[in-house]
């Protein structure tokens, strides 16, 4: 197959995929529990998307990702611990922004982290930021943001598709299209059929991709920032993709029409790179029971260590407002 990918790396994707699926399972239990407040969004069935991207990012050059409220996937798979994570959705001080961000803003600039953004469309222009920042410096890194199929209806997305094309900032438009933007299917909000149809309006390349298979995305996304680190400027690919769970932590989802989850359920990115090893002699069942139950023991060990946390001190609500 030609975007397969070396063993190691395969089975480094499958245990994230894994980790972020039971840690999205956990987050959502420990809402209903109240143990978390507020709401969330989860990611689970866009797992393969999140570990494909991350696969291609640098923080040590100093590539830069931003992301939206659903956004617990895309930190993990970037390298956020589990306990940071599960810290910061209890609100305490261990969380990656001391337990002040929450749910919807996590953000951690060793893993080039920098935002998760609850306003639709807003991370666009903070990747162009700092796209603009690597031009200018000349430091090779590239920035990706990440947003759902709603996204493109916005005007901040046009304003900053625009700008990168028109000035090739070495930045990445990555589009999860779960079909969905909120509770309104993606045809009834759009007027081309794939997001991916909208770059030709900016000049510059619209790939659709298969966002169940890590793999292929992985490819397209290498393909995208070898691409922007060149100068050769933005790319935009859509993943088609899917949640299996609602918008957020109330909705049930009765929108959806009979027998479409089950049919994404049946092209589930984690069985699919799975059976993928294990055809090719890199997995056995056993092996990967083991790696499943790894994930839940690491998430487990992350709430109850996160729930003996403290909170943070009042007064720090004055702290890490402005820069030093
Ligand atoms: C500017 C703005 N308008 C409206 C909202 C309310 N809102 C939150 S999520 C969402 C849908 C976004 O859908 P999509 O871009 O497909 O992302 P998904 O949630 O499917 O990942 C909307 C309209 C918002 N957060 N920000
Ligand atoms: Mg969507």
């Amino acid at each position: 197959m030609a975007n397969e990918l070396a063993a190691d790396i395969r089975q480094h994707m499958l245990q994230r995929m894994l980790n972020i699926r039971y840690c999205e399972e956990r987050i959502q239990e420990l809402f209903l529990e109240n143990v978390i407040r507020g709401t969330t969004h989860l990611c689970i069935g866009q797992e393969g998307v999140s570990v494909a991207m991350a696969s291609v990012v640098d923080a040590q050059r100093g590539d830069t990702v931003t992301c939206t409220y659903r956004g617990h996937g895309h930190a993990l798979a970037l390298g956020m611990s589990l306990k940071s994570m599960m810290a910061e959705m209890m609100g305490k001080e261990a969380g990656c922004c001391k337990g002040k961000g929450g749910s919807m803003h996590l953000t951690d600039m060793d893993i080039g982290l920098i935002g998760t953004f609850a306003v639709v469309g807003a991370g666009l222009p903070v990747t162009n930021g700092a796209a603009l920042t690597a031009q200018i410096k000349k430091t090779g890194a590239v920035s990706i943001s990440i947003f759902g199929d709603g996204t493109p209806n916005i005007g901040a997305w046009h304003e900053a598709v625009n700008l990168a094309a028109v000035w090739k900032l070495p930045s990445v438009f990555l589009c999860e299209n779960n079909l969905y933007g909120e509770y309104s299917p993606y045809a009834n909000t759009a007027p081309v059929p794939n997001v991916a149809d909208r770059a030709s309006a900016y000049g510059i390349p619209g790939v659709m991709v298969d966002g169940q298979d890590p793999e292929a995305v992985a490819a397209v996304m290498r393909e995208a920032v070898d691409r922007a680190r060149s100068g050769s400027g933005p790319t935009l690919i859509e993943a088609k993709t899917y949640r299996y769970k609602g918008h957020s932590r109330t909705d049930t989802a009765p929108y959806r029409p009979a027998g479409e989850l089950e049919k994404w359920l049946a092209r589930d990115p984690i069985n699919i790179l799975a059976d993928r090893m294990k055809q090719a002699g890199q997995l056995t069942e056993s092996q990967f029971k083991d790696m499943h139950t790894s994930a839940q023991e690491a998430v487990q060990e992350a709430t109850t260590w996160a729930l003996e946390q403290p909170y943070p001190p009042v007064e720090a609500v004055y702290e890490d407002i402005w820069v030093n």
